[in-house]
């Protein structure tokens, strides 16, 4: 086994962020785990002779030759939501290492200048933006918009970016024009690989998806003196909230929401709240759909505010359509490997983002459990090593 052999990157890194509180791993933009992780990947960059830089996003790119148009670009994100598994970010980036040392060592050399890229907060964990550095990079971001991002304990974007030595995020025009097509290789989040019993396959498609914050104030106050008659509690058109999020998505087929974050100011034990802030995440085969199932979330905390003497508000933070991969990339990838599967995906991603502006494609490699963003999700070594092959394949004919 090669040093740079996926398996052997991914046990490298097993220890970087582990979360022992809430299990699995969590890795946020420039938090200590992230720096270690961008730091191990800069190390081991270096070391297959790749020249690496940092964006004005916090994007590493490592550039196999020189920097230059047109090139082939693919990796992923090494950040991870709260408590999530391994590879979800991690397996395209080793992956993308891992196949480029195998190419080097048969004597490949790209006829195109060649990037192995890692996206800054794919999954939006502390600053509430998903794809962020990717979504910054491509123009999405407007500069207010920038401005207002914080995190839970209130420290701005531009503040800690600024602190990472990034002074100027925003668009990122001559990063965007160098990027020739982008394929990122990613563990698959669901269970179609299981189901079609295949390693790897090609993404078609991802579902629209956004998110949504959802503000109830109420009158904060003590739970043992307080009459129920007296109450304006918050946590009541929240639950509702939660409940009618549900019920919303059940009666749209395909259609998936959830409200995984709730958070309850001061949230005491023996407090009733003063106000509760809560993320909806949906994602639907339609436009329709989606805004359907915000119309009734919406409706539904109306109601139980109004009926709580409380006020809420429903502010959408982010949405994207669905995407379609180019087709041509997507057959000719598929047709290079052989009659792999081709799958849709309910997880956003950093390649998402970029079909918008280059020809995208993605790898899925197997998840034997099917679950992620959680620390069950996996991938096995067989599909590992079938997802370098693809990989590796995937760049001798385009790069
Ligand atoms: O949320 C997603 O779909 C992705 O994992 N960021
Ligand atoms: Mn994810
Ligand atoms: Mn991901
Ligand atoms: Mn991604």
């Amino acid at each position: 086994m090669t040093e740079f052999d996926a398996l052997g990157l991914l046990r490298e890194i097993e220890d970087v962020g582990r979360d022992p509180r809430r299990g699995g791993y969590s890795r946020h933009v420039f938090d200590d785990a992230e720096r270690e992780l961008r730091d191990w990947f800069v190390e081991r960059a270096r070391r297959l002779g790749l020249k690496v830089t940092t964006d004005r996003n916090g994007n590493l790119w490592a550039w196999w030759g020189e920097p230059g148009p047109d090139a082939f670009v693919t990796g992923s994100h090494l950040d991870s939501v709260p408590g999530g598994g391994a590879h979800d970010g991690p397996l395209g980036v080793v992956s993308a290492l891992a196949a480029v040392e195998r190419l080097q060592a048969s004597g490949f050399v790209p006829t195109r200048p060649f990037a192995v890229v890692v996206f800054a907060e794919e999954e939006g964990s502390r600053f509430g933006l998903a794809c962020l550095g990717s979504r910054l990079l491509s123009g999405a971001i407007t500069p207010a918009r920038l401005e207002s991002l914080t995190d839970a304990s209130g420290r701005r974007f531009v503040d800690v970016a600024r602190e990472a030595s990034l002074p100027e995020p925003g668009y990122d025009a001559e990063s965007l024009a160098r990027i020739g097509l982008f394929v990122e290789l990613h563990v698959e989040q669901g269970k179609g690989l299981i189901d079609l019993d295949a390693p790897v396959a090609v993404g078609s498609s991802i579902l629209e998806h956004g998110r949504w914050r959802i503000d109830v104030r109420g009158q904060g106050n003590h739970a043992g003196t307080t009459e129920i008659a007296d109450r304006r509690d918050p946590m009541l058109p929240a639950a509702e909230a939660v409940l009618a999020t549900r019920r919303a998505a059940a009666l749209r087929a395909g259609s998936r929401a959830t409200i995984g974050r709730i958070e309850p100011v001061p949230g005491g034990t023996n407090v009733i709240a003063s106000r509760v802030s809560a993320w909806m995440d949906v994602r639907a085969d339609s436009e329709q759909d989606t805004r359907d199932i915000v119309a009734d979330v919406q409706q539904a905390v109306s109601e139980a505010a109004a009926a709580e003497g409380c006020e809420a508000s429903v502010i959408e933070e982010s949405y994207s359509g669905e995407v379609r991969f180019d087709p041509q990339l997507r057959d000719r990838i598929a047709a290079t490997l052989g009659n792999v599967p081709v799958l849709p995906t309910g997880a956003g991603h950093d390649a998402g983002v970029l079909a918008a502006h280059v020809p995208t494609a993605m790898l899925f490699v197997r998840n034997p459990s099917g679950i992620s963003h959680a620390p069950e999700e996996g991938a096995d070594d067989a599909a590992i090593q079938a997802g370098v092959d693809a990989l590796v394949r995937t760049i001798e004919d385009l790069a």
